[in-house]
């Protein structure tokens, strides 16, 4: 990826929101949470339709039809959680994968254009996927989280202080158990952006929610 390009995704994966329907009320109510976070000023956004009650065929299609409107009326970024054929679909963005959604070469090749990136738990599935192509990484789970079932052990910051040590150079976000209180911590540590669900989709006000994060991932990264 060119310097610019780089950048320019460093910036793009400032704060980076994940949610499907499951993570809402209803299909309204992820419709409202979503164009309010986008209103705090997310900066990217992952559709994560998936799991116990989640959408799916027409219903789920259209349904990231209309978020992709929503997040590209705004400039955030619009990507599909492990779903090639709903990126393709719907024209998104890119695509994130986890670590057993795929053989990652061919995964690249189908997403040759777009933007990918990839869970990464160890240094050493960060490495594979940099070297298969990812353009970018979710690193973690960071803190303890309720919101994925299967989620791994939280790994600290410990991980980003690791990758980024390793000069591994990529741009990164970390996830799991992310809060305002500690989405500075997690910037400082080398993160150019922080991922959460429940932060934004859980807030009495999502809006709010999320230009309270922004404003304390956009201070900490001044600091760093
Ligand atoms: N991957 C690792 S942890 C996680 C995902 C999708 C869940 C993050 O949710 P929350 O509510 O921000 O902890
Ligand atoms: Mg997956």
């Amino acid at each position: 990826m060119r310097t610019q390009e780089k950048s320019r995704l460093q910036q793009d994966l400032s704060l980076y929101f994940v949610a499907g329907t499951m993570n809402c009320d209803s299909p309204e109510d992820f419709y409202r949470i979503l164009e309010q976070a986008v209103q705090g000023g997310i900066t990217a956004f992952q559709f994560r339709e998936k799991g116990v009650n989640s959408l799916n065929g027409q219903q789920q299609l259209e349904m990231a039809k209309r978020a992709k409107d929503v997040c590209h009326k705004h400039d955030v970024l619009f990507i599909v959680n492990d779903d090639l054929d709903l990126m393709k679909a719907v024209d998104a963005d890119g695509l994130h994968v986890g670590q057993t959604d795929g053989n990652l070469a061919d995964i690249r090749k189908e997403t040759e254009g777009k933007l990918l990136g990839v869970s990464a738990h160890t240094l050493a599935e960060a490495e594979d996927a940099i070297v298969h192509g990812a353009d970018y990484i979710g690193a973690g789970p960071i803190y303890q989280t309720s919101t994925k079932p299967d989620a791994k052990k939280p790994v600290g910051v410990d991980l980003i202080l690791e990758l980024r040590r390793n000069q591994l150079n990529i741009p990164l976000v970390g996830i799991g158990g992310i809060t305002l209180q500690n989405a500075s911590e997690v910037i400082k540590a080398g993160a150019d952006g922080v991922a959460v669900i429940s932060e934004i989709s859980g807030a009495v006000d999502p809006s709010s929610a999320s230009s309270n994060l922004l404003f304390a991932i956009q201070t900490a990264k001044r600091e760093s």
